[in-house]
């Protein structure tokens, strides 16, 4: 790792990048590795890896409690999860989403022929806009998915208000938000039920793996069945299903990593507080805060490139990649100008301008606890003397 203090250091000039190694966004946090190699010995010994083991039944509950919701269904990922909630909860016909999110929460519905449509979001949330939502009802709207981007939670009073009044079902893609609050309550506790990832690139990683968080017992018997073929017991299938069930290793993995939240909260929010001070006073630079009064996970580093910049985003974006930080643009382009649903509906965008506004803008930074804060400082060193020297 080098110093980088005027334009001559940078790499986009023709000095040598500024790390040896490349710098991802979305490095996975990883627990006692001592604490897991043990779990996993006691799985092989039990030669039980699968179908609602012990593992799986122990990391259920812990994160059940750890969110203060009555059920955890966990799941073989996030996606599928969706795809359960989402069949579960009977919708069909046309559901409302923000286009500005990861593509899953769109796919999850169309993969089971439902009309993802798109509503806008809040540029100061990046979550969705209640006001625009009341606007893209439809007599064939059957429900609502909000998403709870970075971990901030989408709107649900306003969200859950409009569902009401319309008889539709309200669900949360929470891919992003374990362990974050909303006015004093967990995330699990909104809509009919929420959606967890325990994606390796997440806060909280099980590997691959998801769960859904709800209140409703008859909701999560159903969605018990549905992830294990609809079997209720032996030779005895009495629900449609698929194979949703999260797998012990995966689970193991899950219970030693909640064992160091606490750490990997701390070192997010040490990161975020360096990016903060480091990157304060920059034209057209800032970067999304999170509010002291409630629960965060601090996952995402979210930096907005506005108008004043005299950088584009995209042109930063070559400039830290040339110095081997791979910062990503999420959610760039959204997921209406993705090619499956740009094809379908040409026209989203112009009724998405704060989407188009926003995924314009943003900048992800590395993270987490693979981050030393000298590290930090190197990344937000770049983006000053790409800034103030205009590399
Ligand atoms: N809803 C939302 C709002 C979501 O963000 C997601 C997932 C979902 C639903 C669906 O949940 P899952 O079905 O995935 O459980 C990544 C993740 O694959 C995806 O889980 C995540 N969102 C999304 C935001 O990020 P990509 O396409 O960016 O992945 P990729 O391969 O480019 O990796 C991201 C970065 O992480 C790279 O810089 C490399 C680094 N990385 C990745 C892995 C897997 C590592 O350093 N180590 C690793 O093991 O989607």
């Amino acid at each position: 790792m080098k110093n980088i203090s005027t334009a001559a250091d940078l790499a986009i000039n023709g000095a040598s990048p500024a790390f040896d190694q490349p710098l991802h966004v979305g490095r996975p946090n990883i627990g006692d590795r001592e604490a897991f190699l043990k779990y996993a010995g006691e799985m092989f010994d039990r030669r039980w890896l699968s179908n609602n083991g012990p593992l799986v039944q122990e990391f259920e509950r812990k994160v059940a409690d750890y969110h203060g919701v009555r059920h955890c269904i966990t799941m073989c990922n996030g996606t599928v999860a969706l795809e359960i909630a989402i069949r579960a909860l009977g919708m069909e016909g046309e559901v409302i989403v923000p286009s500005y999110t990861f593509i899953a929460t769109a796919h999850s519905l169309s993969w089971q022929g439902i009309t993802p449509v798109f509503a806008d979001i809040d540029p100061d949330t990046h979550c969705l806009d209640p006001q625009v939502v009341r606007r893209m009802i439809t007599l064939r709207t059957t429900g609502i998915i909000g998403v709870h981007l970075w971990g901030r939670p989408a709107p649900v009073e306003a969200l859950q208000q409009i569902a009401d009044e319309h008889g539709l079902q309200l669900m949360f893609d929470a891919a992003h938000a374990f362990g974050c609050s909303h006015r004093g309550t967990m995330v699990g506790n909104f809509g009919r039920c929420e959606v967890l990832s325990f994606h390796a690139t997440k806060f909280f990683n099980t590997f691959e793996g998801g769960a859904i968080l709800t209140n409703d017992d008859e909701l999560a018997e159903k969605m018990r069945l549905m992830r294990n073929f609809g079997f209720a017991g032996l030779d005895n299938v009495i629900h449609m299903g698929t194979n949703g069930k999260m797998i012990e290793v995966a689970a193991a993995m899950g219970l030693v990593n909640l064992e160091s939240i606490d750490s990997v909260i701390q070192a997010n929010q040490r990161n975020h507080e360096t990016y903060r001070a480091h990157l304060s006073g920059l034209p057209g630079i800032s970067l999304r805060g999170f509010d002291p009064t409630e629960r965060n996970n601090y996952q995402y580093v979210v930096m907005e490139v506005a108008e004043g910049c005299p950088v584009s985003r995209d042109r930063l974006i070559e400039v830290l990649h040339a110095e081997n930080i791979l910062a990503r643009k999420y959610f760039w382009p959204g997921c209406h100008n993705m090619k499956p649903y740009r094809e379908l509906y040409p026209h989203a965008g112009l009724v998405l301008p704060n989407t188009n506004l926003v995924a314009e803008r943003v900048i992800v930074l590395p993270t987490g606890t693979t981050m030393r804060q000298e590290m930090v400082e190197t990344v937000a060193a770049v983006i000053r003397t790409s800034v103030k020297g205009r590399a």
